[in-house]
């Protein structure tokens, strides 16, 4: 057994496009070895750098590189208190910087050292929206030239704040940061009288989530109208209407056929999938805000989901997310890890790993990094023909330029960066 141990742990906050990033770099006591991993909770990055540099760092130094699984388990209840998004994010940038480094001691590619590929590259999904069904449209055609062939599509609502389009009606803000109960609510004249034509443009934006409905079910309507049915579609509800408008919405959409249907419920409400499997077949995803492995569990084992949507820094890393996965084999549940902005390229290459490895791999959600990125993290994973391409390098394959992440700190943010504040009409919240 190596005798490499862990020398120093430090992290790297960036900013190259607009989303805060954390990364986790481990250092051996092995000249020029070390491991990254992603830690980017985006929401909250600092909490996760203090939770690795006053934590994880003087607990790790000096432990033994190679015994990935007793450092995952002893550093998750280092803090007796477990099972948070920000002791996970911490624990994850040191579980795959340690996965890095054991690839490139063995000299392997990290789905090497899983046990192989199960395929040669990871179909992914990119993201559309716009603020009518023909600028929705003309993106997929985009993108369906481009190669891709999952694509998901959101679109404004008109007059409101929408998931995945903030854009509200014309001339109004989007639903950013209406962060006290006081804010400026909307006119609710159009609530006795609903019409699209009437609505007035709300200021603040705010969410409806029958117009939402509406909205989404048209929009499904054109894009299979344009399209036909050989295009896989996907859609996000972002946990966003009330659970028993979600298993009618989930029934209307059976229909059109959508690759799956994600976030239609929180998870503290994801009792309810046992109504929608009991009445459609829509295909379901569930569980970028699943933090703890137990929350997904129940909907693994009771065939509840289909697709397991979590964000694996979220739960802690590579390690726990290859113990998901074997179970999600056993039952038949497919995987589609969170992927957008906000999951670095570390995090998009850690994905891969396992998406190569495993046999129940189901789509890989793909964010068009921009060129800065791009040039920050050498070895990205790269997109072609619809799918995402290793490059087959030991480790997790990729690098950063740490001369380039200390040129793009964090920028200032108001309200600390928290994700919008959106609210209903009469002023109550809505989960995000
Ligand atoms: C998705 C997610 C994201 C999240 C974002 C939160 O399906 O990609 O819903 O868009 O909203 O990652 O920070
Ligand atoms: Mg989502």
């Amino acid at each position: 057994m190596s005798n490499v141990t862990i020398r120093d742990i430090k992290t790297i906050l960036t900013e190259p496009d607009n989303i805060r990033l954390v990364i986790v770099k481990i250092e051996t006591s092995e000249p020029g070895l070390y491991g990254l991993g992603c830690a980017t909770f985006t929401q909250r990055p600092t909490a996760v750098a203090a939770a690795v540099d006053d934590y994880l760092r003087p607990f790790l130094k000096g432990r033994n590189v190679a015994d990935i699984e007793d450092i995952w388990q002893s550093s998750y209840v280092s803090s007796y208190w477990r099972n948070g998004p920000v002791l996970n994010n911490a624990l994850s940038g040191v579980d795959q910087a340690l996965w890095d480094i054991k690839g490139k001691m063995a000299n392997m590619p990290v789905y090497d050292l899983l046990g192989g590929r199960a395929r040669v590259a990871a179909p992914v999904y990119v993201h559309t929206s716009g603020e009518s069904h023909e600028e929705v449209g003309d993106k997929v055609q985009e993108f369906v030239e481009q190669g891709f062939h999952h694509i998901r599509v959101q679109m404004s609502t008109p007059g409101y704040a929408t998931y995945g389009n903030k854009g509200a009606a014309k001339g109004t803000e989007t639903a950013s940061n209406q962060n006290t109960l006081e804010g400026p609510i909307a006119n609710t004249d159009w609530l006795r009288e609903y019409d699209d034509s009437k609505l007035y443009a709300h200021p603040g934006g705010v969410y409806e989530p029958k117009p939402y409905m509406r909205s989404a079910l048209g929009l499904f309507e054109y894009i299979r109208g344009r399209f036909g049915y050989g295009l896989e579609i996907l859609h996000d509800v972002h946990e966003r209407i009330p659970p028993i408008l979600g298993v009618w919405f989930a029934k209307q959409v059976e229909k059109y056929q959508l690759f799956f249907l994600e976030d239609l419920f929180s998870p503290e409400d994801q009792a309810y999938f046992k109504m929608v499997r009991e009445q459609c077949a829509t295909p379901i995803a569930m569980g970028e805000l699943h933090n703890s492995p137990h929350e997904v569990i129940p909907m693994i084992q009771n065939r509840l989901m289909d697709f397991i949507r979590i964000h694996m820094s979220q739960i802690g890393g590579i390690t726990p997310a290859k113990k998901i996965t074997a179970m999600g084999e056993l039952y038949n549940v497919r995987t589609a890890w969170h992927g957008p902005g906000d999951t670095s390229p570390v995090g998009h290459a850690a994905n891969l790993m396992l998406n190569l490895n495993a046999y129940n791999f189901g789509i890989q959600e793909a964010a068009i990094a921009p060129e800065r990125t791009r040039e920050m993290f050498p070895g990205m994973p790269t997109l072609k023909d619809g799918m995402m391409w290793s490059n087959g390098k030991p480790g997790l394959g990729i690098d950063i330029d740490e001369e380039m992440a200390a040129k793009f700190p964090f920028k200032e943010r108001e309200f600390g960066g928290a994700w919008d504040t959106v609210r209903r009409a009469d002023g109550s919240m809505v989960k995000p």
